[in-house]
């Protein structure tokens, strides 16, 4: 719980048995549930993520993008906070992250892998891949995003329901990006965080996704909403105020 909003982190995973344990254990107190969503995983995933007091379920459908949504509709939370079941991502940069969203009133945050403490790098094919992907991003919806394949969001569960998330596999990364970045009624922010070494094998298959997720940021483009401001709910008024208009309208004295 953080200043009154329950907070839930989702965490996408196929065959993550090993580095799904090292992310629950570093999970601070700060958090109220753990979703971890199990995507077709053939190890001990689901078994060891709910030893390690997560809430699992299971998404047959075999993708990023399912898995991602899976989550957000198990989680009870008001905050809903994501990570890869790898460990590169810091579940202790969560208070930090949760502080800066409350005290600026953004709705949308996403984290830039900036710097690992442990001094290892991306691969140059990596780093270059994201580098394209990310600049085209720049280029295509006038966005300044410096890591647009980050994994690592935290959101109001209440914007969903502005966002048109169309991807189920990789890249759904970019495009809740661009739908939390492009709305009008969304706040959005980059933050960069310290990013670690993963534990396990990596899912991603840098050549299909990345030539998927390009040509998804170009499809996108031309399919791309313009969104109306959303209507914030008034706060009621009270019957009793209806009732004395003349204590209203009567000010201090
Ligand atoms: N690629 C991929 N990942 C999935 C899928 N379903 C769940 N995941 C999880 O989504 C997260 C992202 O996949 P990763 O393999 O870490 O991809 P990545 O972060 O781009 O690559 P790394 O830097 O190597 O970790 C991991 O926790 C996966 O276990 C899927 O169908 N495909
Ligand atoms: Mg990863």
């Amino acid at each position: 719980m953080y200043r009154g909003k329950r907070i839930s982190v989702v965490i996408p995973c196929h065959n993550e048995e090993e580095g799904i344990v090292a992310v629950l254990d570093q999970m601070p107190a700060i958090v109220d549930e753990v979703v971890v969503v199990d995507n077709c995983s053939t190890d001990g995933t689901a078994k060891v993520a709910t030893e390690h007091g997560a809430c699992v379920v299971r998404e047959n459908r075999k993708g990023y993008g399912y898995a991602h949504k899976a989550g957000y509709a198990a989680a009870r939370g008001d905050i809903i906070i994501t990570m890869d079941g790898d460990r590169t991502y810091p579940p202790d940069s969560v208070p930090l992250l949760l502080y800066v969203m409350f005290e600026e009133k953004v709705d949308f945050i996403t984290a830039r892998r900036w710097y690992s403490k442990a001094g290892d790098t991306k691969s140059p094919i990596r780093l270059l891949g994201n580098a394209i992907l990310s600049g085209t991003m720049m280029a295509l919806y006038f966005r300044f995003i410096i890591d647009s394949q980050s994994g690592m969001w935290l959101f109001r569960k209440e914007i969903l329901a502005d966002l048109d998330l169309t991807s189920n596999g990789m890249a759904l990364s970019e495009e809740i990006k661009i739908e939390a970045f492009t709305h009008p009624s969304v706040r959005a922010i980059e933050i960069p965080i310290y990013y670690g070494q993963r534990v396990g094998t990596s899912k991603l298959n840098i050549w299909r996704d990345g030539f998927y997720n390009f040509f998804f940021l170009v499809k996108k483009r031309f399919t791309l909403r313009k969104k109306q401001p959303r209507l914030r709910t008034l706060a009621p008024v009270r019957t009793a105020e209806l009732e004395q208009p003349e204590r209203r309208a009567g000010g201090l004295g």
